[in-house]
């Protein structure tokens, strides 16, 4: 199947993907809608199920992730809805996701080295160290709503000082050129949408006990994750607009 679209089996819609291979019961009405100007598919009247599951699996994850690119690139339009290649809620959060990440972007473009550094007093972070902040959080929030564990000693090793900020983020992130940032917040979305990719809205509403033993759904705990990265995206603009001429 190449193209994307949405797949109407009778009963329910979903987005498919390039690879996808759907099915449609005999004797019900199926259709494509939305379907994208490339689409174009081959049907098959009878399958057996399984066969090349994982390569199906890896090329489904690499159109979520291309579907959720697409949307927010330039030609990107406003909408909340279904997303190819992920089930209809973790779709609507990874457009939002991707939304907060294009503005976090637009927010550092065009700085340099030195300007990711600046430090505009002795108890504010660097524009640099906020970036790093927000790939910190989402490799904590992947590690612990995927893998339902702590980050290990070598990924705190890696991560603490951008995830504490502080003192030590004042004393040790520096030097490090913008790509070097875009690098970090590229890797680590790319995981967290191959992550979201496999999962389904029902894993999205799985509950567990969080801050202060309160149950929290991984919808709540990924919704953290952007509120969170929104509300540093507004301290990077305030710092820029006060860098030194
Ligand atoms: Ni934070």
């Amino acid at each position: 199947m190449r193209g994307t679209g949405l797949f109407f089996d009778g009963e329910t819609r979903r987005p498919f993907c390039p690879g996808d291979f759907l099915f449609a019961p005999a004797g019900r009405a199926h259709r494509f809608e939305q379907f994208s100007d490339d689409f174009a598919t081959w049907v098959v009247y009878y399958g057996p199920e399984g066969g090349e599951r994982a390569v199906e699996q890896a090329v489904r994850e690499d159109c979520a992730v291309e579907a959720s690119q697409m949307h927010t690139g330039p030609l990107s339009a406003y909408l909340i809805q279904d997303l190819p290649g992920f089930t209809p809620q973790i779709g609507r959060l990874v457009v939002m996701m991707n939304y907060a990440r294009v503005t976090t972007v637009q927010a550092v473009e065009g700085l340099t080295t030195r300007q990711l550094d600046y430090l505009h007093d002795s108890g504010s972070n660097t524009i640099g160290a906020l970036v790093g902040h927000v790939a910190a959080v989402e490799v904590a929030y992947q590690v612990h709503t995927f893998e339902g564990r702590d980050l290990s000693e070598h990924e705190r090793k890696e991560w603490n000082t951008f995830l504490e900020l502080g003192e030590q983020a004042r004393r040790e992130i520096r030097g490090h050129p913008p790509e070097y940032y875009m690098r970090l917040l590229t890797d680590v979305r790319q995981k967290t949408l191959r992550a979201l990719a496999q999962r389904t809205d029902q894993w999205l509403y799985e509950q567990a006990p969080f801050w202060g033993g309160q149950p929290a759904n991984n919808y709540f705990k990924w919704f953290h994750v952007l509120e969170d990265e929104i509300n540093h995206r507004g301290q990077i603009r305030w710092l820029r607009k006060r860098l030194p001429g």
